[in-house]
């Protein structure tokens, strides 16, 4: 396919916005990107598609969801409007709890089938890959039942699934005030698993007063690095638990939420090469008043990505251009990083070169816009301006 009379935002620096464009897309791969009047000949012979002047950019990836799970929790958005808060509804066993309540009780069908509709509104608005974790199931069966329902969802929708394993994101009932027999028993075992059945591409964790201490999830992270898997983690969302920089010391990946994050946590995400994922829907959610430290990070060179944290209880949010507006709004992004934050970044975040800019080689997974410049992808407020996906070099209108 050759896309011709493009506006391209290459994602290659900052924008790199080019006018009257091509790309020549060949074996679902990009093969030529460029000013149309320069396009060599030899891609002249492909089947043209006309972008008559619309934004084309890399395909959007959301690099953090729990897309995969059952229930919804409207019911306690209704209390925290009536003043409980997110850590209050937690300690009472609700939160996290009440949804792995509700999944435990799902077939990996009903999984699979509830997930789809949310996976339509993030294909809506501009995803071609998506990350799902696990952290519902909290024993080793329904963990691996929510990762079997995370890779099948790829066979259904036109979309790149990862899957990461998060089985340390809360610690069920049955290990109430025994993290680490819970991390022993549970979150190693499926870890185990899980990889032996090639059903997880990184591993994560929820570290937190409510969740788990550095200390706990030292054993998982070793034995995920033991395994070739690269780390994630939640981390400094309620409050300061150094994760940050305990998560750069195991080589992360990248560091979300990170509204409480320290100096200290900066710098070692620096040193690390660590991206810092930011959840704007998780902090709108919750009524949270301390942003993350955008400016610091951004002097400190810490690549942003920007993702949706779509789950139940933190952050109901199914759009990734809501979430690039939020982003900007909230915490002042601009809107040039916030699409860096869903494409060159974002793959970074899950350790992906092969995706996220418009460039020879890369998998052409694009976006068509009716839009003409890379802005208002951010500035629209929950409007999706997609006029049509490439996925693969497969045109998906
Ligand atoms: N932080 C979050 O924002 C999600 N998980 C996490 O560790 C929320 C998960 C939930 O409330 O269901
Ligand atoms: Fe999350």
């Amino acid at each position: 396919m050759l896309l011709t009379h493009a506006t391209l935002a290459t994602m290659t620096e900052g924008y790199g916005l080019m006018r009257d464009a091509a790309v020549a897309i060949e074996g679902g791969k990009i093969a030529w990107v460029g000013p149309l009047a320069d396009l060599p000949s030899e891609y002249s012979r492909l089947p043209e598609h006309d972008c008559q002047g619309r934004l084309v950019t890399p395909g959007l990836i959301d690099c953090h969801t729990h897309a995969v799970h059952a229930g919804h929790r409207a019911v306690e958005f209704e209390m925290r409007l009536q003043g409980a808060s997110y850590e209050d509804i937690a300690r009472a066993g609700g939160g996290i709890l009440s949804t792995v309540t509700a999944t435990r009780a799902a077939t990996e069908d009903q999984l699979l089938s509830s997930a789809l509709p949310r996976i339509d509104q993030l294909i809506a608005s501009g995803a071609t890959t998506i990350e799902v974790k696990s952290g519902y199931g909290l024993t080793v069966e329904d963990e691996l039942k929510m990762l079997r329902a995370a890779r099948r969802i790829a066979d259904h929708r036109p979309v790149n699934v990862l899957t990461t394993h998060l089985a340390a994101h809360a610690i069920p009932p049955e290990y109430k005030g025994q993290p680490a027999a819970y991390i022993a028993d549970v979150a190693l075992r499926s870890l185990g698993a899980a990889h032996a059945e090639s059903l997880i591409d990184a591993v994560d964790a929820f570290c937190e007063t409510i969740a788990f201490s550095t200390d706990d999830l030292a054993p998982l992270f070793a034995e995920g690095r033991k395994l070739g898997l690269p780390i994630k983690l939640h981390a400094e969302q309620l409050s300061d638990q150094e994760g940050a920089a305990f998560a750069a010391r195991h080589g992360a990946l990248s560091a979300d939420h990170l509204e409480y994050l320290s100096v200290e946590g900066i710098a070692a995400m620096a040193a690390a090469g660590t991206t810092a994922v930011i959840l704007p829907g998780a902090f709108y959610t919750l009524h949270e008043t301390q942003a993350p430290p955008i400016a610091a990070l951004r002097a400190a060179g810490v690549p942003m990505a920007v993702a949706t944290d779509l789950n139940p209880g933190s952050s109901p949010l199914a759009s990734l251009t809501l979430a690039m507006n939020m982003a900007c709004t909230l915490f002042r992004l601009t809107p040039e990083e916030a699409l860096l934050g869903t494409t060159a970044h974002a793959a970074r975040a899950l350790g992906l070169a092969d995706r996220g800019r418009l460039a020879p080689s890369l998998r052409a997974d694009l976006c068509i816009w009716d839009a003409d410049h890379p802005a208002e992808l951010s500035y629209r407020i929950g409007a999706t301006p997609l006029h049509a996906r490439i996925l693969g070099g497969r045109l998906d209108a």
